[in-house]
């Protein structure tokens, strides 16, 4: 799979870097766009878009995620960041407030850099909430340009889910009010404003959720934040040459793809665990790079979660793929090395991203991972429902649609009865030179996965989902189901190709 991804897209390099020397105008013949109904835009800007796409992705001088910027090396000279976590107001138990800010963080020793976040200077605070309890995020807006709080995976009332319609203008503020609704997960939360989420997530907002419920509390999973449970938020980076993040700098019309790995704003980090069992929660918060997560060693981890909850069983693994969006919780079990032991994170490509370095007078918890940790499952009356909404996937860059439309903030693509289960097929249609991979997103609920290509989805996808990676030629069957009312986003979870028109609206009334 993905040996044939790396082929049709050195392919599609060969075939933009001949179209270029033969005179710039090569890059349209490379899509099937003979298929492709742009009823939203004319012969001419069709054309115009493949002129910026072919010129951007040249300067640039990379070919998108399909063959990306190689990432550099941790060197570990940083111990990990941990994001604070999030206070209830002073005397009110419930509310927690959020507020979107401008700031400046050191990244690099004695160097200031312009971010943006959430309660600080960069990156945001953990919210943490349970199953059931009545909760009001406080969000303010103190930026300088119109943003909107996205709760990523939260099963919430589309008034409240921080889509493009629900902005914030600067100095204004709005409590969200909501029950919890949903199992123990990781979430996070991000903007959202029309033409301008790609960058404001870049430039630093980034927040995260964890729900816990009755079960999650009982189970004996790793669970002291920072001690043996910590969120790696991965997020790829390109510094100017004054170490500013210059957005223009790694823009691309398929995703902005950086040299420089932060794990929770952290440079070069490294992190210190104990003789122990570790649970990291693994939250790709990339514009649009994926990560392969491996061991230096090859040895096995284990899978504890998907996106939004447990899954049912422990599952053995040496490698686990994110995409944008995504997130997985693994159990590492460092009981089986010691202070001399080199062992560090990967990714496909053999890049250092996380070092570990163990402290064996630190505490350890002898704790057995439980081997039953949810009761998940897609019942017989989910397989038996016919599909009622498709989804084609095309194009990329600027060219890329859903059901050939781009995005209408005006327009409502799908309606869904609030607590009817539907099915919604989600195909990726391969272009001429193969296509690439697209994570969909549906905002305000997870989801199940039916099927792949009429096939189950492997152990890793057994659990509920709000964002999915789907390879050019996959058919994706979800259930789906919105407890709440509302207008809700889909999109492709590849930033810029959601900026780019890659999204669609459903309403659930
Ligand atoms: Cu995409």
């Amino acid at each position: 799979m993905k040996s044939k991804i790396l082929i049709t897209g050195l392919l599609l390099s060969a075939a933009i870097i001949g179209g270029c020397s033969a005179g710039g105008s090569g890059a349209k013949d490379t899509m099937d766009h003979s298929k492709m109904d742009h009823s939203n835009m004319s012969e001419e800007e069709m054309q115009q878009m493949n002129g910026e796409m072919e010129s951007s992705e040249m300067e640039n001088g990379h070919m998108s995620h399909t063959n990306p910027l190689a990432l550099n090396d941790s060197t570990g000279e940083n111990e990990l960041a941990l994001p604070p976590l999030l206070k209830p107001q002073e005397g009110e138990e419930n509310i927690y407030t959020i507020t979107a800010q401008i700031g400046e963080t050191e990244i690099f020793d004695g160097i200031q850099t312009k971010t943006l976040g959430y309660n600080g200077s960069f990156l945001g605070p953990v919210i943490q909430v349970n199953e059931g309890e009545n909760v009001t995020f406080r969000t303010k807006n103190e930026l300088d340009e119109t943003t909107t709080f996205h709760w990523h995976g939260v099963d919430i009332p589309g008034t409240g889910d921080g889509g493009p319609h629900n902005y914030v203008e600067p100095g204004q503020s709005k409590d969200i009010k909501f029950t919890v609704n949903q199992e123990a997960a990781t979430l996070w939360f991000h903007p959202h404003p029309e033409g301008a989420t790609a960058e404001q997530v870049y430039q630093g907002l980034a927040g995260l959720i964890y729900v816990e419920d009755a079960r999650s509390k009982t189970l004996d999973l790793p669970n002291e934040y920072g001690i043996n449970d910590f969120p790696l938020i991965f997020q790829d980076k390109q510094f100017d040459d004054n170490k500013q993040l210059n957005y223009k700098l790694a823009h691309n019309e398929d995703g902005a793809i950086g040299d420089t790995l932060l794990i929770n704003g952290t440079i070069n980090p490294k992190l210190t665990v104990g003789q122990e069992k570790v649970r990291l929660r693994l939250v790709n918060g990339s514009n649009a790079r994926n990560y392969t997560y491996r061991l230096n060693t090859g040895d096995e981890f284990q899978q504890i979660a998907t996106d939004g909850g447990l899954i049912n069983k422990p599952n053995k693994l040496r490698e686990i793929t994110l995409t944008p969006g995504e997130r997985a919780e693994i159990i590492i079990d460092f009981s089986k090395y010691d202070a001399a032991s080199d062992i560090a994170l990967l990714n496909e490509s053999g890049a250092i991203l996380l070092p570990f370095t163990i402290d064996e007078q630190k505490s350890s918890n002898p704790s057995n991972i439980p081997t039953n940790l949810n009761d998940y499952m897609v019942t017989d009356e989910e397989r038996k429902l016919p599909v009622s909404k498709k989804l084609e996937l095309f194009g990329m860059g600027n060219m890329v649609a859903i059901n050939n439309k781009q995005f209408d903030m005006n327009r409502i693509d799908f309606t869904q009865k609030q607590g009817e289960t539907e099915i919604w097929e989600i195909y990726n249609k391969s272009d001429m030179m193969g296509g690439m991979t697209h994570p969909f997103h549906i905002h305000g609920t997870q989801f199940k996965i039916v099927s792949i290509d009429d096939q189950e989805p492997p152990a890793s996808e057994q659990g509920w989902k709000d964002t999915i990676a789907i390879d050019a030629g996959e058919t994706f069957k979800l259930a789906v189901k919105f407890n709440n009312k509302g207008v809700y986003m889909f999109h492709c979870h590849i930033l810029e190709h959601e900026e780019n028109g890659m999204m669609g609206q459903v309403e659930v009334n």
